[in-house]
């Protein structure tokens, strides 16, 4: 394996929370578990897999219900901009917030959380929702050879999104594999998702 151009697989949020049935579910969520594991078990296309996996503390400034006359979905101005208000999803240790039970975990690197810090959300699998506080992500790609970045995975419209246009920015060539994704949808935001990965530069492929 050489060093130079690494690719990487990163596989977003496939928790329960986000699966039918759980408390954040996303329409047809599970879908992206054949994709998913398709691709971490191709030991020849990858280099490096990487999960990521949402981790919020229960007190967590992104849930509807700790911002009091704020129902789910509404939107607040945080401190960094416009932040969406959720209902309670992907609390740390929770059922909710462990890997879909189907996917093969066994095959990941690494696992990065995100969204653990009570005042900043964080969709990116890179920097936090304030879009200056790094997960370390780049960190551990730069150090293992990384350059170009294969994505699947929940939510296509927010944790996708940023994941792949934060990806681009700091210079990998990314591909999001929409088969493998599906999308919240809240008020045209898969259309601006679709729109924004685009500008970016990002490859959207089947
Ligand atoms: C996500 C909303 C809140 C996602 C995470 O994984 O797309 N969306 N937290
Ligand atoms: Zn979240």
């Amino acid at each position: 394996m050489s060093k130079d151009g690494g690719r990487a697989l990163i596989v977003i949020d496939v928790q329960n929370d986000f699966c039918p049935g759980g408390a954040l579910e996303v329409a047809d969520g599970d879908a992206v578990l054949p994709v998913a594991n398709e691709l971490l078990g191709d030991a020849d296309r990858f280099d490096v897999r990487v999960l990521t996996q949402d981790w919020h503390p229960v007190d967590h400034m992104s849930f509807a219900v700790n911002n009091p006359g704020h129902e789910p979905y509404s939107v607040i101005e945080a401190p960094y901009g416009p932040q969406v208000l959720w209902p309670t999803h992907c609390v740390q240790g929770s059922p909710g917030a462990a890997f879909h039970p189907d996917m093969a975990t066994d095959r990941a690197d690494m696992i990065v959380r995100k969204g653990f810090r009570p005042s900043v959300d964080s969709y990116s699998a890179f920097f936090e929702n304030d879009q200056v506080t790094p997960t370390g992500l780049d960190g551990y790609l730069r150090a293992r050879g990384v350059e170009s970045l294969v994505m699947v995975g929940l939510a296509t419209d927010f944790c996708v999104r940023w994941s792949a246009v934060d990806g681009a920015k700091l210079g990998y060539d990314v591909t999001v594999a929409i088969d493998g994704c599906r999308a919240i949808d809240l008020d045209g935001s898969l259309d601006q998702a679709m729109t924004e990965m685009a500008s970016a530069g990002v490859t959207v492929t089947g």
